[in-house]
């Protein structure tokens, strides 16, 4: 029959779980998984610091509310502290931006007060809500963010706290480059800005973990539906006879037959090894959008302490430099500076679950550097950061541990970003099937599912299931409707 069909799925992150829970759960009984490594997950990975709980990679469900398919199934296996189920809770839309009790400590080892910060932070709200706002024809709202500088008026304060104010919003732009994933603000666009969109519900975490997730749907799986340590060298589809089936080649020599493929492997890593990975290679319109999408890293250092060096409300910590007043988000010299792109550190709440834990978040260029260093030049570069910050000079982490997803083989990066230039179209063109477009009565053979190929929800957990969703549905609703006979 029709469910007879042979998928075979590459990649056991989120996005290929979920492709193969919905085929499974519509009877499809020859579904298998291949995973370059020995877990699932993926980007979605929960790690340790001594016994505390951390996450590696994705960290909050962003925006928990009944439309958030993450925020069903965590509720659904009862992943989620009380507080996050509350109706308030998924009700609160702060549109993306996290309402924390900030500090700001400046690289001259004082704190400032929030006189000095507000009026910058009001103005670069608007700045950006701004380009949200602003049509992709209209082309991008600046040039790049060193043009930001002039457009500050600020007209009746001294020099210095004008200069004070620059440089918190070099500080932003930092955090910008870590919610955007990307190098530099002068990489995205800002055009495009507004396709993303957010969900109401104030963002949560996974008490026990983010891979509860995952190791919840896989249990749910038939035993055996994923192979491990297995990565996929190349997927033989054929544009011309399209009704033969596709040959998978695994990095072993193993050769597979598929009916069908769903590819959810990284953009990061199709931008590397789409020559390899596809033959015939990508049709052209699909390979130049994988090129124009972006593609960038976010990194993490945990930082551990064995009593706080802030106040207990304090929920997120920002380092502002004083010599950063050219509106700037990168660093003039990534070996001897690379520090500087850290944009500060996150607390994690509450106390009696992480101690004294902190999370630092690091972009771009720096960031993959930062990946070559050792543990314990990492360790004492950020002690000498916050000592210098804080003023307070015997300041010791107990330990650290970061993220590496630059040099992560199986992903080359943290997740997508819409880069200069990019468009919807990009999007389409990354997700639609092979053989392409005019060739519609075809049987699909190679199907595109993955975080970067949702339309409104990409970089995300939640966007990254409802793409193996949907392509699940586009194989089921192709099978039973049965490859479309040309009509005249
Ligand atoms: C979220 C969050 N979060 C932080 C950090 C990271 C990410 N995300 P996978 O990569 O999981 O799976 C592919 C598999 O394929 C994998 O197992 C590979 O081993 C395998 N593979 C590769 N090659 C293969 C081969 N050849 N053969 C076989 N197998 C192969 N998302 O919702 N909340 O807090 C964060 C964060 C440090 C790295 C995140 C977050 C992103 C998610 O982790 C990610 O989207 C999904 O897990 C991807 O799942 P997948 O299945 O597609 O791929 C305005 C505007 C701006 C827009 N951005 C704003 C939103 C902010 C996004 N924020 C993220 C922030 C954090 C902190």
């Amino acid at each position: 029959g029709h469910r007879d069909a042979k998928v075979v799925i590459i990649g056991c992150g989120i996005a290929g779980i979920a492709a193969a829970q919905k085929l499974v759960k519509a009877g499809f009984h020859q579904v298998r998984i291949l995973e370059a490594t020995g877990r699932s997950g993926g980007r979605i990975k929960t790690g340790r610091i001594g016994d505390k709980i951390v996450e590696i990679g994705a960290n909050w469900i962003h925006g928990p509310c009944e439309e958030n398919p993450v925020f069903c199934l965590a509720r659904q296996y009862g992943l989620l502290d009380p507080e996050a189920l509350k109706p308030e809770n998924q009700a609160l839309d702060v549109g993306g931006h996290l309402p924390w009790v900030p500090r700001f400590f400046s690289s001259s080892g004082r704190e400032l007060n929030a006189e000095d910060i507000l009026p910058a932070q009001k103005l670069f709200l608007e700045l950006i809500n701004e380009s949200s706002d602003f049509q992709s024809q209209r082309g991008e709202p600046w040039p790049s963010v060193n043009h930001l500088s002039p457009l500050v008026k600020w007209k009746d304060v001294d020099e210095a706290t004008r200069s004070l104010r620059l440089c918190v919003i070099s500080n932003m732009l930092k955090v910008e480059c870590c919610v955007n994933g990307t190098h530099s603000m002068d990489e995205v666009s800002m055009g495009a800005f507004g396709l993303y969109k957010t969900l109401p519900g104030l963002d949560c975490t996974f008490p026990g973990g983010y891979e509860g997730l995952t190791q919840n749907l896989i249990a749910e799986l038939p035993a055996g539906l994923v192979t491990y340590n297995k990565p996929v060298r190349c997927v033989n589809w054929n544009s011309a006879k399209s009704a033969e089936p596709v040959m998978i080649e695994c990095d072993d020599g193993q050769k597979l037959v598929a009916d069908h493929v769903i590819v959810t492997v990284p953009l990061g890593y199709l931008k590397k090894h789409h020559s390899t990975l596809f033959h015939p290679p990508l049709p052209l319109h699909k390979l130049l959008s994988v090129q124009r999408l972006g593609f960038g890293t976010n990194n993490k250092i945990f930082v551990e302490f064995d009593s706080p060096w802030w106040d207990a409300d304090c929920e997120v910590i920002f380092f502002v430099w004083n010599d950063e007043d050219a509106v700037v988000d990168q660093v003039p010299d990534v070996q001897t500076s690379w520090i500087k792109k850290l944009f500060g550190f996150t607390v994690l709440k509450p106390t009696e679950r992480y101690g004294h834990l902190l999370c630092g978040w690091i972009s771009g260029h720096e960031s993959e550097y930062m990946e070559t260093l050792s543990e314990q030049q990492v360790t004492d570069t950020i002690t000498q950061l916050i000592r210098r910050f804080t003023g307070n000079p015997i300041v010791t982490p107990r330990r650290i541990l970061r993220s590496q997803w630059f040099h992560d083989p199986w992903t080359c990066g943290s997740y997508s970003n819409l880069g200069k230039g990019c468009s919807e179209q990009d999007l389409d063109n990354l997700m639609e099937p092979l053989p392409p477009k005019g060739l519609k009565s075809q049987p699909l053979q190679v199907l595109f599912a993955g975080e970067a190929t949702h339309h409104c929800y990409f970089s995300t957990v939640h966007g990254a299931v409802l793409t193996g969703w949907r392509e699940a549905d586009r194989l089921i609703s192709q099978i039973l409707r049965g490859p479309s006979p040309q009509k005249c």
